[in-house]
């Protein structure tokens, strides 16, 4: 059995990006029946960030309908929510007092996040990196599906892992992360150099899963490209028509060759169109699906089950990392 364990912070509407990036990855890694997948919704992480509370609780509820509406199957994955599940904090302080303040200043995230407040930065953004470990270090996992800026904090993972284990004896599995090279990263449709991110303060810069389609669909026809009018990728020289043709290829299948080939004696404004049309489609799909399973009984039920079972797993890796460091009286 491989263990796959992931998550997405309900820090804003979930993004093209992170479903391009992660959820399409668990997509594919559920069809396989010796994988057993968790996934979850990271709030504690959202929290290093300053959030609003109505909002926080709406987007946690609407990122496990998400997860469902894009195929999620339960059957596969155990869904939960990482604050109902103690132990991640638990073991995420574990990890803090293993953790250096200079690895944890040198994270690219925590440069970057940190340059963006405005009324502080937090302890909880600069030790982001041992709660993200504890996550995964929990449950042993084998493999964590992630786009390619979660990189950095899976390296500080394993390297975390392997520090306990050299001290305290064999104890955590070293997991590796799993990158789509393809989709590894998508940029901001404004901005095309900057990774697409659902926290953006400018919402052109994203397609949001819940979007309204029509304003999709715009934000598409009015994504940077350059002046050049060629549809070729070229990440280099043409980092806006690059990123809408990786968009386009991972959404329908079709390779960028294939696509290169399709619009050679195109121009943007019909390429732009006919991906504002796949764009509809696949938005219309998720969010009909959407809209069933936020009203349903059914995703509490899914929530209180993936939470018993992942607080089963992550209490008994608790209990043996406590023994190891001596703490209590057992
Ligand atoms: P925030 O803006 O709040 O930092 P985010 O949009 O960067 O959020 P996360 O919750 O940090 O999203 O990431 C969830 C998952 O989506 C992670 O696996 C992350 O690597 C992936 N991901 C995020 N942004 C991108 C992107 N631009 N391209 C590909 N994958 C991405
Ligand atoms: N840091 C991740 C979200 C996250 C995560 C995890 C992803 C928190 N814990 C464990 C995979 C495994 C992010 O995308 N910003």
């Amino acid at each position: 059995m491989t263990r796959i364990i992931t998550g997405i912070q309900p820090s804003g509407n979930i993004t093209i990006a992170n479903y391009l990036g992660a959820i399409k990855q668990i997509l594919e890694l559920q069809k396989d029946e010796q994988n057993e997948i968790l996934i979850f919704i990271a709030d504690l992480h959202a929290i290093t960030v300053n959030q609003d509370r109505i909002a926080l609780k709406k987007h946690i509820r609407e990122l496990a309908a998400l997860y469902l509406a894009c195929g999620i199957k339960t059957d596969k994955c155990h869904m939960f929510i990482q604050s109902e599940v103690p132990c991640h904090n638990q073991l995420g302080w574990i990890m803090e007092c293993n953790s250096y303040i200079g690895e944890l200043e040198r994270m690219t995230q925590f440069k970057d996040k940190k340059q963006k407040q405005t009324d502080g930065i937090t302890a909880g953004l600069l030790t982001y990196p041992p709660l993200m470990a504890a996550d995964i270090l929990l449950y042993d996992a084998d493999v964590v599906p992630v786009g390619e800026d979660q990189t950095q904090h899976l390296e500080m993972t394993r390297n975390l892992a392997n520090r306990f284990n050299n001290k305290y004896g064999e104890t955590f599995k070293v997991p590796e992360a799993l990158v789509n090279k393809n989709t590894a990263k998508i940029y901001s449709l404004v901005e095309p150099t900057l990774k697409m991110s659902k926290s953006d303060p400018n919402p052109k810069a994203y397609i949001a899963l819940l979007d309204d389609i029509n304003v999709a669909k715009k934000k598409i026809k009015s994504a940077i490209t350059d002046s050049e009018g060629s549809i070729r990728y070229d990440k280099e020289n043409k980092p806006g028509v690059s990123n809408l043709l990786t968009i386009y290829s991972a959404l329908t299948n079709i390779s960028i060759k294939d696509l290169e080939e399709k619009y050679k004696n195109s121009n943007y404004q019909q390429f732009k169109e006919d991906l504002a049309n796949i764009v509809e489609e696949f938005l219309t799909n998720i969010q009909n699906k959407f809209n069933y399973y936020i009203k349903s009984n059914e995703l509490d039920l899914i929530l209180n089950s993936g939470r018993d079972l992942a607080y089963h797993l992550a209490s008994r890796k608790i209990q043996k990392v406590y023994k190891k460091v001596g703490l209590g009286r057992n």
